[in-house]
């Protein structure tokens, strides 16, 4: 049985818009996504529910800039005192030889930070955004107590936030936060195993340098697929991080045959390193029928995911990401759980 860290508060964020396809429409990341997946663990006997912890200032610190904290903090208060009406969206970016200086105006600020643009910061943000992560660091925190799993249902999800990009629905790195946790608690490696549609490029960023965090990432071709700029396969990290970053990008249409070869080359890499911990970054969003992304899996495969994940034997943390197919993301999150607790 999962025991699973949660909280309503997730339900501070929640903006009326994100620009999809050149119109504005309501956001595929909405707070729903939470309700059906609360429901299905009910459902399937996975009933113990736990709040989140308060992520200390100085364990963000270590993932995120201080410089970035202070921006996420105060973005919305600075967009209002700008008289703006709107949520908040960036529309400037520092692109190709212009200059990498922090703006003082927030408009430019959100343009400094931003990865993306379908991303609106409200009221809420910054307080969801911070239990979301309160999330992460409570299951992780249980799991080096000693549990073999637990689930983190964040919300916003994470994996696209670098230490000082938000974007994706992201705003702070809950995987990465996480996985510094169980380094914190005495852990002397962690991997982090992104199953999620689209490529982790913040949790890749932030430890590209890194050999004690193991980033492994299973995802749509950015040729194809967002992010776009990272993800590709000729990325293994840099300095001491040379060959603990792994990418395995697939083309629009891959089914679970295929993809569940490339998680297999993954669980071969993770068993290699041998981790005392195994963040997943869980995302549903491979389901064939998530309306933003392009592979090809059923329910049932999710199950034989968290059959072979369960199958490194390693202590691990489920950390949620992505899922748009709103009615199926319980059946599809508890599957991968059911998949992971049954096969032990
Ligand atoms: O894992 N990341 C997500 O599920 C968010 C992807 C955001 C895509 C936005 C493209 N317009
Ligand atoms: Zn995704």
């Amino acid at each position: 049985m999962f025991k699973t860290v949660c909280t309503e508060e997730h339900r501070h964020h929640f903006p009326k818009g994100e620009l999809y396809g050149g119109e504005m429409v309501r956001p595929f990341e909405c707070p729903e996504r939470w309700d059906y997946i609360k429901t299905a663990l009910i459902n399937s006997n996975h009933k113990e529910f736990l709040e989140p912890v308060a992520v200390e200032h100085k364990h963000l610190a270590q993932i995120h800039s201080e410089d970035f904290l202070d921006f996420l903090q105060s973005a919305w208060q600075e967009w209002q005192d700008a008289g703006f009406s709107g949520e908040a969206l960036p529309s400037v970016f520092p692109n190709r030889r212009m200059q990498q200086r922090r703006p003082e105006f927030i408009d430019g600020k959100l343009g400094y930070y931003a990865m993306a643009v379908e991303t609106a910061m409200t009221a809420g943000t910054w307080q969801a955004a911070l239990s979301s992560a309160g999330c992460a660091v409570g299951a992780q925190q249980l799991v080096s107590s000693g549990e073999r799993e637990v689930f983190a249902l964040c919300r916003p999800p994470g994996h696209h936030a670098a230490s000082d990009l938000y974007g994706g629905y992201c705003f702070l790195n809950n995987a990465a936060l996480a996985a510094q946790g169980f380094l914190n608690d005495g852990a002397s490696r962690v991997a982090i195993l992104d199953v999620d549609f689209h490529h982790g490029n913040g949790t890749q960023d932030i430890f590209y340098h890194r050999n004690d965090v193991l980033f492994l990432s299973l995802h749509g071709d950015p040729k194809d697929a967002f992010p776009h700029f990272l993800g590709y396969q000729d990325e293994t990290g840099v300095g001491e991080g040379e060959g603990y970053n792994f990418n395995y990008p697939m083309p629009p249409g891959t089914g679970f045959a295929v993809w569940r070869e490339a998680l297999s080359a993954a669980c071969d890499e993770v068993a290699k390193f041998s981790p005392d911990a195994l963040v997943i970054s869980l995302g549903v969003d491979t389901f064939e029928n998530d309306p933003i992304s392009f592979f090809k899996l059923k329910s049932d495969d999710f199950v034989t995911c968290g059959q072979q994940i369960a199958d490194l034997g390693i202590p691990t943390l489920f950390v949620m990401e992505g899922g748009y197919a709103v009615e199926e993301i319980g059946t599809n999150t508890v599957n991968v759980l059911n998949g992971f607790g049954d096969y032990q």
